[in-house]
């Protein structure tokens, strides 16, 4: 990896799940190791800093009246976790809501004036408000001009990717989701052999492709890197998908790359 003096930090802190799945896609061993602990310091409101580190929690309290971004969003939620990448990525100032989805907050009258959706994440920019993750990234690469592909061509294939990532991809986040929440589930085994087909296909164009759309990421590799960052819940095989692994590699050279579980904390965080 490109950020080799950060390794031995992370490795220190890199830490087993609670259930070892017996086979794990490689590629989140790499990743995990970002999540060390910055992911327990972020469950308790710390910054995640551009470059994965933590910043002090008395600058994050600190409200920065100029910043018109807020997004609302769930600690545990991947489609949440794509967007504050996104915005950490690009080095947006942000504010965060924290939606309990535990306790139903979805479901109240001002999220739902929100999000007609009842869902999160949800992207608030001065007088707009967007919803559904990946056009919240579309907005994103336009409004920063980042990430969003160097010409028609990519876009393109851009569009195609974020199409099929809900089409396919999120699968294997339902896959997870059962693991996680209901393993006697008779959905599981249909969702996962969705999840290892789009799996399999994925790893076949990762073999020609450095990045999803082309030689560069674009929003396409970050709305598809929470569902590989944890795939290892989900229990898919390691050793199908080498050049997913490889990909996540490249992924983990970006400044600013996190893992999911790191990005958001568990209450609202005014940004720095
Ligand atoms: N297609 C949506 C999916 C969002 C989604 O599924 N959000 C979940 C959390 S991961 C949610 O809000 N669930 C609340 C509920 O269903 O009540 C997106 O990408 O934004």
């Amino acid at each position: 990896m490109a950020a080799k003096k950060k390794a031995p930090a992370r490795k220190r802190a890199a830490k087993r799940p609670a259930t070892k799945p017996k086979r794990v896609l490689k590629a989140t061993a790499a990743i995990k190791q970002a999540a060390s602990k910055s992911a327990k310091r972020a469950a308790k409101g710390a910054r995640i800093g551009k470059a994965g580190y933590d910043v002090p929690r008395k600058a994050a309290d600190r409200p920065d009246k100029g910043v018109t971004l807020t997004l609302h969003g769930f600690h545990l939620s991947l489609p949440s976790a794509k967007v504050a990448l996104m915005l950490t990525l690009v080095g947006a100032k942000w504010n965060y809501r924290h939606v309990d989805l535990r306790a139903g907050a979805q479901k109240l009258p001002d999220h739902i004036r929100l999000n007609r959706y009842a869902q999160v994440p949800v992207l608030v920019d001065g007088d707009e408000v967007i919803v559904q993750s990946n056009v919240i990234l579309q907005y994103l690469a336009d409004r920063f001009g980042a990430f969003g592909g160097a010409n028609a061509h990519e876009k393109r294939r851009i569009a195609e990717w974020l199409a099929w990532d809900l089409d396919r991809m999120t699968s294997v986040g339902q896959t997870r989701f059962l693991r996680r929440n209901a393993p006697e589930s008779p959905a599981l085994p249909f969702l996962f052999g969705r999840g290892e087909q789009a799996l399999d296909m994925l790893d076949r164009h990762l073999g020609t492709s450095k990045f999803l759309a082309g030689p560069n990421p674009t929003i396409a590799d970050i709305a598809i890197f929470p569902w590989i960052a944890t795939a290892e819940e989900a229990q898919y095989d390691a050793t199908r998908y080498p050049n997913i692994r490889d990909w996540g590699q490249r992924m983990m050279k970006l400044p600013g790359i996190a893992h999911p579980y790191a990005v958001l904390p568990q209450e609202d965080r005014p940004a720095k």
